[in-house]
Parts: C-alpha cells; sequence; structure tokens
C-alpha cells in the first residue's frame, strides 16, 4: 500500500505536467506567408498574422481539421483571407478582433527600413512605421538614427542619436583607421631596394590610433623610390589630422 501510494502520487505529478503543457496554445506559424495551422494554436504577439505585402493583403490562414485557432481577448489578427476545413475551428475570445484584408505594420520609427522590433506590431501605417516584411529582417539597434542600421558599411565620426559607435547593429565598434606610423632601417638591401634604405608605414604619428570621433596627426610616407624603399629617411610628408570613424 505504502509503495502503491508512492506510484500514484508520481502519476498524478506526471499528468499535471502533462495536461499544464496540453492546455497552453501553441504559436501559430507565421511568415511564409499564407500558413496552415494543423493543431490549435494562438499567435504570439498581440497584433499578429499574416501579411504578403499586396494592397491588399491577400495572405490566407487555412485551419485544418482538429486545429483550432484561437484569438485571444486583446488579440487583434489580421489576414487576407480565412479557410475554415471541416473540423477545424476559430475561436475569437470576447474582446478578440480579427482584421480581413488589413495590412500589418512594424515601427520604423527614423526610416531606415528596419524595424526596432517584430514583436510588436501596429494596424496603422504612414510615417514612423514600415509594412511587415515576409522575409525575416534584422532589427534596429538605434530607431531613432538612420545612419545606425544593419548591413551599414560607412563608418561615421560622430556619436549616434543612442550614444553608440556601434553604427552596424552587430554588438561592436569597429576602427575605420588602426594603422600606426613606423619606420624601419634596412642595411641588407636586395632586390630593388639599395643597400642601406628605410621601411616606411604610414600612420597615426604618436604611436596609437585615436578614440572614435577623437582627432590625431597621421603621416604619410614620402620619397620612396622605388616603392616600399627610402634611401634617405623615414621623415614622410609631415602630418595631416584625421578625425577617427567608427563602425
Ligand atoms: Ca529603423
Ligand atoms: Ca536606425
Ligand atoms: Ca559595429
Amino acid at each position: 500500500m505504502k509503495y502503491f501510494n508512492k506510484i500514484f502520487f508520481a502519476v498524478t505529478i506526471f499528468c499535471s505536467f502533462f495536461f499544464v503543457k496540453e492546455i497552453h496554445a501553441v504559436d501559430c506559424p507565421v511568415g511564409t506567408p499564407s500558413v496552415t495551422i494543423t493543431s490549435s494554436c494562438q499567435y504570439a504577439n498581440t497584433v499578429d498574422g499574416v501579411d504578403d505585402g499586396g494592397t491588399p493583403n491577400a495572405a490566407t490562414i487555412t485551419i485544418n481539421s482538429g486545429a483550432t485557432l484561437t484569438i485571444g481577448a486583446s488579440d487583434r489578427i489580421v489576414a487576407g483571407n480565412i479557410v475554415i476545413n471541416d473540423g477545424g475551428a476559430m475561436v475569437v475570445v470576447d474582446g478578440g478582433q480579427f482584421f480581413l484584408n488589413a495590412p500589418i505594420y512594424y515601427t520604423d520609427a527614423d526610416a531606415d527600413t528596419y524595424p526596432a522590433g517584430v514583436t510588436a506590431m501596429n494596424l496603422t501605417g504612414g510615417a514612423g512605421y514600415m509594412r511587415r516584411t515576409i522575409t525575416p529582417v534584422p532589427t534596429d539597434c538605434c530607431d531613432s538614427d538612420s545612419d545606425a542600421r544593419p548591413n551599414q558599411s560607412t563608418s561615421q565620426n560622430h556619436i549616434n542619436a543612442c550614444s553608440s559607435w556601434d553604427y552596424n547593429c552587430n554588438g561592436s565598434v569597429s576602427y575605420g583607421a588602426t594603422s600606426i606610423f613606423s619606420c624601419t632601417t634596412n642595411y641588407s638591401g636586395g632586390g630593388a631596394c639599395p643597400a642601406h634604405y628605410y621601411t616606411c608605414n604610414p600612420g597615426y604619428d604618436d604611436g596609437s590610433y585615436p578614440a572614435c570621433g577623437d582627432t590625431e596627426y597621421f603621416r604619410v610616407c614620402n620619397y620612396e623610390n622605388p616603392p616600399g624603399c627610402q634611401e634617405t629617411s623615414c621623415s614622410g610628408s609631415g602630418t595631416i589630422p584625421i578625425q577617427q570613424t567608427c563602425l
């Protein structure tokens, strides 16, 4: 009896977790743009659904037999068409809404075509919004500065509106120029160089490169004859101020 109670308790605990897992709706599929729902689900986001980008939105949600699409009390779900096959169902909880042919928008406040996020969507468009894309799009790391965006390839000389130098949204800061001026004396010669020559590498002049946005003198090499060999000295052509850019 003692062992029976333990087994009964264990089975009860197992069944409790099983049923808790089962009664939680799974997230409905998105992004193809038309989808077929084959098992009961609820959309992951308050504003969600399917959108093919057309005018009007013609993406279709098909609900197969045995599956139920639940639209929660605060959900705003969008589709161009809805097809409910025999045995399928759509349940709209009191307060939930379904919008036929409506588009879905992301927030894109700086209009750089990269959204602030892909989970907070809107039913309204216009300035500050972009149509939801069918294919996944990287999110903007700074939605108040259009120079800061994924895939940005141009280094900038000023800190961005989000107080960051990460202009390409990759989570790190790269420097535009890191070369340090150097001059090496060589005595062996050989090849196209004379027996006693200098090798000059252009770069920042004081042994380190400046921080993003800072300006330091940059020295370029000169009088190289032939290129790579400098017969007289490493004095270069003087110094010029270069502002550090970052990305
Ligand atoms: Ca943006
Ligand atoms: Ca941006
Ligand atoms: Ca970066």
